[in-house]
């Protein structure tokens, strides 16, 4: 009883510190969006994926229900259940105390230190319920919270049990309050995706994954059946490095190394293929570095020493010559570098870049020592390597030549104006420029639109490939120079930085391309563009795509109406099943007339746009799966290889 007594004393304390996940849920899970939502399922996932690390867990099963509810079992040792100092049982502790982790965690690598690694009892705080379920001992331990209220009464002082088992694992059920969030919803394909890195980034692990809400946010297929996937990848990070360059021309096959050096693993995968870009993303303890850190400094270091140690062995580099730069040694270039860190440290605001210096010397050392032992007895692969490189090289050298020429004039002018119908006002933050794929819509978008505030620029046929070329063919590109001269904030291409978005004179830059793979194309090199000369423009969100309408349908009583997708399409005939209507098929905006591409693209009022965001690396898929929605892998083919067109300028 005493026990008990003493619980209801510091129960006190523990209310007051999960009341204030409460009033401020934001400053433990980034935001109450779908996006703060989703790492409630990340949070409870990644206890399951340390006990893996630990070394006692290999299957994890993940199930989203209709009702929003979220479980997550794991197999591994069970969350320890024995009293605890004030009595409580220790699972009690780590689901009501704000960051309990570390008191009884004996794990080499916590995920926590990343991004939003809060505790579980932040997911507890912000749930209607946590239901937990724990094998261990023999028996099935259970014990029930509320809004992070425990409601189960400890039977002298333990948990009550459901029975007996020879099994051990654990399982957490939790309901997310509507109260907090702004949507109950989970992002479903987001949660695939992060999952299935987990399984890339952890070979002996099965991440078994089923929605059973039968939304149709998760499946491409559009079917309404629960969605079931199984994730086990052992190849790791090669596994994933093949995925991520499915599409792209191999000039290697992936390269692999590993080590384990001060109590830091490393592993590393690269892969060259035929692009001119590189792409090294970085995890730590399987959390992903957006602004990457000392792990990728280590090896990038390591690895232009060792390849210019080399390019000079080879004669490819005189003793005279300069050394290849990284820059370009890593061109054509997909790297993942994972390590696991005892002691993780994140720098910056959002905690997206590793911090701790021993990884950059650990990676360093590994890579120095692992290189050769592969390039010395594959000297072809080498020379693939070095020849892009070399191409590297040449490229930059000509582009230092151009800069050094377009310097000694006054600044770079872009007095091309092509076929720009600007707006009357001067008031940025009201101003609008739409980018019309072909003059006939550029010409009923120049009738339609608000002269006032909406600007329009027709672009005709395909615009360059900036991922390809270089850059004073991309900046003889008329339908580019009058972009870069309309927006006003001039360029950026990585020697020094002339782009001012102050001077930005429109705050939207609405793309506005036909809803098929044609319309897809363009609006892909045109983010590619940005991406690469302007990417302030879409890190700040100015960058926007519009969404026609794919129909229109006309009853013979009533309104018409727009119809933006074929499950839109669906739906209305399901709802108007014994009503005769017309329906319009939109081929492309070049078919709208003034007034309906008024209403249903340019009118703020009743148009649909979508922002432009990057969220990551992986920005070329994400453009693709943006414009296109859903049905993507045969259209991301064929964009893919049409991208190819464009070849190399040197
Ligand atoms: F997030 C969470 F806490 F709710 C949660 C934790 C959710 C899920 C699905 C699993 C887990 C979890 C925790 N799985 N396994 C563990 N392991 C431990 O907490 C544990 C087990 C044994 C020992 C030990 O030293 O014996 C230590 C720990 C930390």
């Amino acid at each position: 009883m005493a026990k008990t007594q003493k619980y209801d004393e510091s129960s006190i304390h523990v209310l007051e510190g999960l009341e204030a996940v409460r009033m401020r849920p934001g400053m433990y899970i980034g935001s109450t969006s779908r996006k703060g939502l989703n790492h409630l399922i990340y949070e409870i996932v990644d206890n399951a994926v340390d006990e893996h690390l630990a070394g006692y867990c290999d299957h994890i099963e993940v199930v989203l229900e209709k009702d929003g509810s979220c479980l997550v079992r794991d197999n591994g040792r069970g969350v320890p259940v024995g009293i605890h100092e004030k009595g409580v049982p220790a699972e009690r502790l780590v689901y009501t105390t704000l960051h309990a982790g570390g008191k009884f965690d004996n794990n080499a690598y916590k995920t926590s230190g990343g991004l939003h690694g809060v505790g579980s009892s932040v997911v507890n705080a912000l749930s209607v319920y946590m239901d937990v379920v724990i094998k261990r001992d023999g028996a099935i331990h259970h014990d029930h919270f509320e809004k992070g209220e425990p409601t189960i009464a400890l039977v002298n002082g333990h948990l009550p049990t459901l029975g007996k088992t020879k099994e051990t694992g654990t399982q957490v059920t939790f309901l997310p309050d509507p109260d907090i969030f702004d949507t109950t919803n989970y992002a479903g394909k987001e949660v695939v995706r992060r999952l299935h890195d987990t399984a890339y980034l952890n070979p002996g692990l099965t991440i078994d994954y089923t929605d059973n809400r039968c939304t149709e946010d998760y499946n491409n297929d559009k079917t309404k059946e629960p969605f079931h996937v199984v994730f086990h990848e052992t190849e790791g990070i090669v596994g994933y490095l093949r995925e991520l360059n499915k599409s792209d021309e191999q000039v290697t096959e992936p390269i692999y190394f590993s080590g384990m050096e001060d109590g830091i693993t490393v592993e590393v995968a690269f892969q060259y293929i035929n692009a001119f870009r590189e792409d090294v993303i970085g995890y730590c303890n399987n959390i992903y570095n957006a602004d990457g850190g000392t792990h990728l400094t280590g090896f990038k270091t390591a690895f232009t020493t060792v390849m210019n140690n080399y390019a000079k062995e080879l004669g490819i580099l005189k003793e005279k010559d300069a050394n290849f730069t990284g820059t370009d040694i890593r061109n054509g270039m997909t790297a993942i570098i994972s390590i696991k860190h005892p002691d993780p440290r994140f720098e910056g605001q959002t905690k997206t870049k590793l911090d701790n210096p021993d990884a950059a010397k650990v990676v360093a050392k590994i890579t120095a020592d692992k290189i050769p032992l592969f390039f010395d007895r594959n000297v072809e692969v080498l020379k693939a390597v070095l020849s892009c490189a070399e191409k590297s090289a040449k490229i930059r050298k000509q582009e230092e030549r151009v800069k050094t020429n377009l310097l000694a004039k006054p600044k770079y002018s872009f007095d091309s104006n092509g076929k720009l119908a600007n707006c009357g006002s001067r008031d940025a933050s009201k101003c609008e420029i739409f980018i019309v794929e072909g003059d006939s819509a550029g010409g009923s978008a120049k009738t339609a639109r608000n002269r006032e505030f909406q600007a329009i620029l027709p672009i005709r046929g395909k615009i360059l490939n900036v991922e390809k070329a270089s850059i004073d063919k991309v900046l003889a590109n008329e339908e580019i120079k009058t972009m870069i001269n309309s927006f006003g904030c001039g360029f950026s291409e990585g020697y020094g930085n002339d782009f001012d978005i102050s001077k930005l004179r429109y705050d939207k830059i609405i793309i506005m391309a036909d809803a098929d793979v044609d319309g897809a194309h363009i609006g892909t090199l045109l983010l590619t563009l940005f991406y690469r000369f302007m990417p302030e423009l879409i890190r700040e969100g100015h960058v926007y795509v519009a969404m026609p309408p794919l129909y229109k349908v006309i009853p013979s009583r009533g309104e018409g109406e727009y119809l933006y997708d074929d499950k839109a399409l669906r739906e209305y005939r399901k709802a108007h099943r014994n009503q005769k209507f017309t329906l319009q098929r939109y081929k492309g905006l070049g078919e709208m007339d003034p007034d309906q591409l008024w209403e249903t693209t340019l009118n703020p009022e009743t148009r649909r746009l979508r922002r432009i965001r990057i969220g990551d690396a992986r920005l070329a898929s994400d453009v693709t799966e943006i414009l296109m929605g859903n049905d993507v892998a045969p259209r991301r083919a064929f964009i893919y290889e049409h991208a190819q067109d464009a070849s190399l300028d040197v």
